[in-house]
């Protein structure tokens, strides 16, 4: 690379595209707090005290540098899901690199990938880890003079606090009116219903919903009213987008689609496994406003 770079001066400015802006996030892991209803607090496991954990943005080609701090209890990592790194930065204790105990940092440094929604999450213990909410989005932009096919943007971070949490984790919830032990509460963004706040959108907007499931069962969200056509899955792009009304998220996996605000009113969206959305009114649900 370097020879070429040496001898044309036309290579060595697409090098320096192609290579990008770093950038750098701290991502502190922490128990904290994390309100999860009105009057509902519960005993969280949180990037930077958040659930979902901050948003990891950026360009095709930038060079992420990301540090975990772990502030937790116990050991973790960071695995950054659907992102081709180096195998030293996929964060799998025993395969890929170290644990990062309590008290220790890691660095994490990759190129960011095509465009596209990815998420991350840690890959030590994550089943407990995963569902006490250590999780977020990392999303690469398209260029900035690409087509844009949509106004703008809103994420949908399906979350299932506690569904997993096994003996180690279990008795965490000793904060008085914490929630502790094995009960599962349905997230949106870290809120479940009626906490999930309205979604306004105005007639004729296009809004590109990026759908994760961070959590282990499916959920078939669907929309009343409208219609999402499915434009990627799991950060690529297809080549022929559908329509979709129910978008059954597998574990793991995330959806990119779009919606065009083409009908007016106040409108459901729900996970269509209706013991997900008990008396309509808890669970995976919200109301989406065109007006
Ligand atoms: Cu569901």
């Amino acid at each position: 690379m370097k020879a070429f770079v040496l001898s044309c001066c036309s290579i060595l400015l697409l090098a320096v595209v192609a290579h990008g802006e770093e950038r750098q996030f701290v991502l502190v892991a922490s128990a904290a707090p994390w309100q999860i209803a009105p009057g509902r607090m519960v005993m969280a496991y949180s990037y930077n005290q958040t659930v979902p954990g901050p948003e990891i943005r950026g360009n095709a080609g930038d060079v992420f540098r990301i540090m975990l701090v772990n502030n937790l209890p116990v050991p973790t990592t960071i695995h950054w899901h659907g992102v081709a790194v180096p195998n030293d930065m996929d964060g799998v204790p025993g395969v890929t690199g170290p644990v990062v105990n309590p008290g220790q940092t890691f660095t994490y440094v990759f190129h960011a990938p095509s465009p596209g929604t990815y998420w991350y999450h840690p890959h030590a213990n994550s089943a407990d880890q995963i569902s006490m909410g250590l999780y977020g989005l990392l999303i690469v932009d398209p260029p900035a003079d690409a087509p844009r096919k949509y106004d703008r943007e809103v994420s949908m971070v399906i979350g299932e606090y506690g569904s997993m949490m096994g003996a180690g984790v279990s008795g965490r919830g000793g904060m008085g009116g914490m929630a502790g032990g094995t009960a599962s509460t349905l997230l949106i963004n870290g809120k479940t219903a009626p906490a999930i706040p309205d979604l306004r959108i105005r007639y004729g907007e296009r809004v590109l919903f990026r759908m994760v499931n961070t959590g282990n069962m499916v959920h078939p969200m669907h929309v009343h009213g409208l219609h999402w056509t499915i434009v990627a899955t799991d950060g690529f792009d297809l080549q022929t987008p559908y329509k979709k009304d129910t978008v059954p998220i597998n574990a793991g996996e995330r959806y990119d689609g779009i919606l065009e605000a083409d009908n007016k009113g106040i409108w459901m969206v729900h996970c269509h496994n209706l013991d997900h959305v008990t008396d309509l009114s808890t669970g995976l649900i919200f109301n989406l406003v065109v007006d």
